[in-house]
């Protein structure tokens, strides 16, 4: 009999359009995973509304997600690919779990601190509740890996202290999740202060660069990419642009440090940052042109995210039904 798969959960929110950073620190490693693992990889549409979005972007970004994640190569007949709010376990299930959640842990989460920082007064509850839905994405599948950056390890941890705890009040329920770091899994920072992630909702255009960038855009943004007065190509923290426009050339051409410190040495930043530029261009044309095509076919996508939406919910509801009968709740 074969050896059950082991459980992967992931998504991005379309709370912007995707940069490279999305694409590199996670869609590209999603595309290896997708034959060892049982995947669901969804769009997070409920995640983006923590902050205001506009109807119409919302939903033109979200069928572009979902174009994105086709174009790159995730294959709809080996994983679920579906669209969050269309699977209602999600916020059945975050509300079960908000009420095992304490305020004093949902306070210390670094990315609400840092988020409502620059909010002013009106920082949405949804923005402070974030953890526990992504707390119920992830153990609602019963999943064992998730494919999170750094920034996101702190909910993680959250996710499974709030399993342990609901194991341990009402028996096991919940397999606990870890997280699974890609060996090739990069985190991208800012073109213009390379101290800070490469984040879609950044105000600085020339920040970021997006997947769907025509290529005269990338090749100027690269170009006008902070680096220092030093001349030299070097992996290290003293020069941290040229370190994050390094790591953007090891991670889409596969190779080293010393190959690239020796292939650049003595030739300053210009032919450095034209390969870079090129390097992206040619990693992100091709998938630019199938997403097009992609997005092209509304009813390709219907039929893709309909089938995902039935299998996650087929999957998730029978947690839930878990979940509700462990707790009290009267069968429906
Ligand atoms: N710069 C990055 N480098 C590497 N990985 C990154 N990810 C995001 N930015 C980088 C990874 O992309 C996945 C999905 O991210 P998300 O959209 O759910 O949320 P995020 O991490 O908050 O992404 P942004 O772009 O910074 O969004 P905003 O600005 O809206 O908050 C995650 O696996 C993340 O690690």
């Amino acid at each position: 009999m074969e050896e059950s798969k082991k459980v992967i959960f992931s998504g991005v929110k379309p709370s912007g359009d995707l940069t490279l950073g999305n694409y590199l620190g996670a869609i590209k490693n999603w595309v290896k995973l997708q034959e060892e693992y049982e995947c669901y990889f969804c769009v997070m549409d409920l995640h983006a509304i923590t902050v205001k979005q506009e109807p119409k972007d919302l939903r033109r970004r979200t069928l572009e997600i979902l174009a994105i994640y086709l174009a790159s190569g995730i294959d709809p007949d080996k994983n679920t690919l579906f669209i969050q709010s269309h699977v209602p376990a999600h916020c059945e299930a975050s509300w079960l779990l908000t009420c095992c959640t304490y305020m004093g842990e949902l306070s210390r989460m670094t990315q609400y601190k840092d988020k409502s920082k620059n909010s002013g007064g009106s920082i949405s509850a949804g923005l402070f509740n974030y953890p526990t839905l992504m707390a119920a994405d992830i153990l609602l599948y019963q999943s064992n890996l998730v494919p999170v950056g750094k920034d996101q390890f702190q909910h993680l941890e959250m996710a499974r202290n709030i399993a342990e705890r609901f194991n341990k009040t009402y028996s096991d329920t919940f397999a606990l999740p870890e997280a699974y770091t890609a060996k090739a899994g990069a985190k991208i920072m800012d073109l213009q202060d390379p101290t800070k992630k490469m984040s879609k909702s950044e105000k600085n255009v020339n920040g970021y660069i997006l997947i769907m960038d025509p290529p005269e855009v990338i090749r100027k943004k690269v170009n006008r990419a902070v680096t220092d007065s030093l001349g030299v190509v070097k992996y290290n923290d003293e020069q941290l642009g040229v370190k994050n426009l390094m790591t953007i050339l090891m991670t889409i051409n596969n190779v080293t440090i010393e190959e690239i410190e020796n292939k650049y040495q003595g030739l300053g930043y210009s032919q450095f940052k034209k390969d870079v530029a090129e390097a992206i261009v040619s990693e992100l044309e091709p998938i630019q042109v199938k997403t097009k095509e992609y997005i092209g076919n509304k009813a390709y996508l219907e039929g893709i995210y309909k089938k995902g939406s039935d299998k996650a919910s087929y999957v998730s509801n029978k947690t839930l039904r878990k979940m509700q009968k462990k707790m009290g709740f009267i069968p429906r």
